[in-house]
C-alpha cells in the first residue's frame, strides 16, 4: 500500500465509523481495523473525520460571460477547490453556433487538461439545437458526456432554449441516457422589469433582485416540471433558491418523477437583504439570493430529501468587474463564489447541529456522484473507488477571508464568516494537494472524467 489513513472517523451518506482506510495507485484498497504494511505512509486522523471529497456539479470556470471572463482559470478554480475539500468539479461548456457537442466539450478540455489541479467533467450547454445535434446525443452519451444543459433565460445572450427546444432535449436525453439540468427562470419577466425599474431610475443592486423575484423563478421551475412530467423524462434544476419551486419539486418527486433539485451555499446563508448593503454589488447573481421564507424552505428540503445537491454555480468576477454596475445593475456580471466554501460551510453547519454530517456527504459527494454518473469512481469512502478523500478537523475554528482563500479573485462574499470545524487535508486519487491551509497539488494532475448514467 501507498498510505493508510489510521484512526479517523469515517463518515459516509448513511454510516458512520472508525476505520483505517489503504490506499495503493489511486484507489481505496482496504478499510478495516488496524490495517498495517511497513511500506506505507501512515497519517494518523484520531479525533478527526475523513470523509470522501465533495462534488461540486456546478462551477464557470474562465467562462466568457457578462462581457468578460470568469476570473478564475481552471487552475485557479480547481487549486481552490481542493483546499475546501472538493475533489471534482463540473464546469460547463458553452455550444458556440455551429458547433456540435462533443467538440464543445473538447475544445474546453484543451483549456482545463493542463490546468485541473483535481478530477473534472463537463455539462455540455445546448444553446444552438439542431437535428444533427439531437442526433449527436447517442455519441456524446458513448463518449462519457451525458449531461447537458440549457439556459430558459439570458435570451439578448443568444443562449436561451424556449419550450420547444427545453422539450426536444428532454426527449432525447431521456431515449439517450442522458441527464438535462435548467437554469429556470422567466426571462420575459426580466426583460419587462428591469425596463421599468431602469426608466424609474431604479438601478441599485436591489433592482436585480427585484427585476427577477421568487415568482420569476418558480413560474420557469413548474413550466420546466411540466415538460418533464409530461415527457416522462428525468430533470435537473440547476440552483434552485425560491420557496414556490421547492414545494413543487416535492410534489413531482412525491408523484414519483425523476425530479432532481440543487441549491447552492449562498441561498442557505443570504437573502435578499444582501443587496440593500453598499457593496450589494458583490452579490450579485442569477437567480439572485430571495427572501428568509425560501431560505428555510430550502433547508427544510435538505432535509426531506427533495434537495438532491448541494454546488456552488462559482462564477467570480473581480471587484472592478462588479464595479461597471456601480449607477446601472444591469451591467453587473452575474456570479458569486463559493467553489473553496462549499464544504467547509455546510460541514460548519453540521458541526453546529443544523443538519447531519452524513446528510452533508450525501448531498455534496454521494448524490452527484450518482446523479450525473461517476458513482463507480466517486462520491463514497469504499474499496475499488478512487481515493479522494478529505481529512476534517472538527475542532478547527476557521473565519473566511480573502486573505486564506486560494482563488485569483479580490473578494469573496464569504469574507467574515465564521465555521465550526475545517478541513485539515485533501487527497485527490491519494495524491495530497491540500495540507493545513496550503495547497500542494499541481496542475494538470486533475483527469477528465468519463461518466455512464445508470437508469
Ligand atoms: N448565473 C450566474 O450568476 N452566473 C453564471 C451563470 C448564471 O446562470
Ligand atoms: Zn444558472
Ligand atoms: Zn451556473
Amino acid at each position: 500500500m501507498d498510505l493508510i489513513i489510521k484512526n479517523g472517523v469515517v463518515i459516509m451518506a448513511r454510516d458512520t465509523y472508525k476505520a483505517d482506510i489503504g490506499i495503493k495507485n489511486g484507489k481505496i484498497v482496504s478499510i478495516g481495523k488496524e490495517i498495517e504494511d511497513n511500506e506505507a505512509e501512515v497519517i494518523d486522523a484520531e479525533g478527526k473525520y475523513v470523509l470522501p471529497g465533495a462534488i461540486d456539479a456546478h462551477t464557470h470556470l474562465e467562462m466568457p460571460f457578462g462581457g468578460t471572463i470568469s476570473a478564475d482559470s481552471y487552475e485557479a478554480g480547481t487549486r481552490a477547490a481542493a483546499c475546501g475539500g472538493t475533489t471534482t468539479v463540473f464546469d460547463f461548456a458553452l455550444q458556440q453556433k455551429g458547433h456540435g457537442i462533443i467538440q464543445t466539450a473538447k475544445e474546453r478540455d484543451e483549456l482545463c487538461a493542463p490546468q485541473a489541479c483535481i478530477d473534472y467533467a463537463f455539462h455540455v450547454v445546448i444553446s444552438d439545437l439542431r437535428p444533427e445535434i439531437l442526433d449527436e446525443f447517442q455519441d456524446a452519451v458513448d463518449y462519457g458526456l451525458p449531461s447537458f444543459k440549457v439556459y430558459m433565460v439570458y435570451k439578448k445572450e443568444g443562449l436561451m432554449a424556449d419550450d420547444g427546444v427545453l422539450c426536444q432535449v428532454l426527449e432525447k436525453a431521456k431515449e439517450t441516457g442522458a441527464l438535462i439540468s435548467v437554469h429556470a427562470e422567466n426571462p420575459d419577466l426580466i426583460d419587462i422589469r428591469t425596463e421599468k425599474y431602469l426608466r424609474e431610475g431604479k438601478t441599485s443592486a436591489w433592482y436585480h433582485y427585484m427585476s427577477r423575484p421568487e415568482f420569476v423563478e418558480a413560474e420557469a421551475d413548474k413550466r420546466a416540471i411540466h415538460w418533464a412530467k409530461s415527457l416522462n423524462a428525468p430533470l435537473y434544476i440547476v440552483h434552485l433558491a425560491n420557496k414556490e419551486g421547492m414545494e413543487e419539486v416535492k410534489k413531482a418527486k412525491d408523484e414519483g418523477y425523476e425530479i432532481y433539485a440543487e441549491t447552492c451555499p449562498q441561498y442557505l446563508y443570504f437573502t435578499n437583504e444582501i443587496y440593500k448593503r453598499e457593496d450589494g454589488r458583490n452579490f450579485v447573481c442569477s437567480p439572485p439570493m430571495k427572501g428568509k421564507e425560501s431560505l428555510d424552505s430550502l433547508w427544510k428540503g435538505i432535509k426531506t430529501g427533495d434537495i438532491s445537491t448541494i454546488a456552488t454555480d462559482h462564477c467570480p468576477f473581480q471587484t472592478s468587474e462588479k464595479d461597471w454596475g456601480k449607477d446601472d445593475f444591469t451591467k453587473i456580471p452575474n456570479g458569486c463564489m463559493g467553489i473553496e466554501n462549499m464544504y467547509p460551510y455546510m460541514l460548519s453547519e453540521a458541526n453546529k447541529g443544523r443538519i447531519s454530517f452524513n446528510k452533508v456527504v450525501e448531498v455534496c459527494s454521494t448524490n452527484p456522484a450518482k446523479i450525473f454518473g461517476c458513482d463507480d469512481q466517486k462520491g463514497s469512502i469504499v474499496i475499488g473507488k478512487d481515493a479522494d478523500i478529505v481529512i476534517y478537523d472538527p475542532k478547527k475554528e476557521f473565519i473566511i477571508s480573502k486573505h486564506n482563500m486560494h482563488s485569483d479573485v479580490d473578494y469573496t462574499i464569504w469574507e467574515g464568516v465564521k465555521l465550526k470545524g475545517y478541513p485539515v487535508m485533501t487527497f485527490s486519487r491519494g495524491k495530497l494537494v491540500f495540507k493545513d491551509g496550503e495547497f500542494v497539488g499541481k496542475p494538470g494532475w486533475g483527469k477528465f472524467l468519463k461518466r455512464k448514467i445508470k437508469r
